[in-house]
């Protein structure tokens, strides 16, 4: 074959190769990432309607959460270990943010979400905050995870949700609980979240596993 000098028979050096280049980046991405950074914020006239649903499967499959079960657990790198109640959580102090979304499907949209900045419940439950990583899990049925670099986790915008629109998170969206991340990539906005793990440990992610940038972000 014309191509013999860069024919890649060996695919699995070539899929290794990748991944280094991919952690490569991930690593400049988060040295030139600025932590105060603001990610823009809209007027509420251009909340986008209908705001798209968009998961891994159809909304049919979303996952079924009872509010009045569901807790989050709170583990790893934590001074309190504990599971929250969404009752307890609904307590904590909320702020309203309008900023887009952005999938690497090609789309975007603006939408309102309300909830508790992320960094504030860090602080609360006594989170190492030297940690590299808050890992979360959700309520997907086949699983969905995804792990967020400490310095985004603390962004002033990234935020743990409660409401979409002024409402109570409806089911497409993540209920009861999504954790929304202005500054990233739509898939690094896990929704059904039902644990919070502060760690070193890189334990990959739904779609990071599968190639995709596990900084993807500004
Ligand atoms: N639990 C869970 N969270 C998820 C996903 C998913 O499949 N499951 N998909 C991600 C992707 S790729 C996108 S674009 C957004 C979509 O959020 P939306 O339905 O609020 O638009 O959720 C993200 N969070
Ligand atoms: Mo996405």
């Amino acid at each position: 074959t014309l191509l013999t000098g860069c024919d890649v028979t060996d695919s699995f050096s070539a899929e290794s190769m990748l991944k280094q280049i991919s952690k490569f980046n991930d690593g400049v991405q988060a040295a030139i990432f600025n932590p105060n950074a603001l990610a823009p914020t809209f007027p509420e006239s251009a909340i986008t309607k209908p705001f798209p649903f968009n998961a891994y499967y159809g909304l049919e499959d979303a996952p079924t959460i009872d509010g009045k079960e569901w807790k989050l657990e709170v583990r790893g790198l934590v001074d309190n270990k504990k599971s929250w109640t969404l009752e307890e959580l609904y307590k904590l102090p909320q702020v309203k943010q309008v900023t887009r979304h952005i999938c690497v499907e090609g789309w975007s949209a603006i939408g309102s979400w309300t909830g508790t900045p992320l960094r504030d419940f860090l602080k609360l439950v006594g989170a190492d905050t030297r940690a590299k990583y808050c890992w979360f899990q959700c309520a997907d049925a086949e699983g969905y995870n995804s792990p967020l670099d400490m310095a985004t986790a603390l962004h002033p915008q990234t935020q743990m949700t409660f409401k979409f629109g002024d409402e109570i998170l409806p089911r497409a969206y993540g209920f009861p609980m999504k954790i929304r991340v202005p500054t990233k990539l739509g898939f690094k906005n896990p929704k059904y979240v039902i644990s919070m793990e502060v760690t070193n440990d890189y334990k990959g992610g739904f779609w990071e596993d599968q190639g995709y940038n596990s900084f993807s972000g500004s």
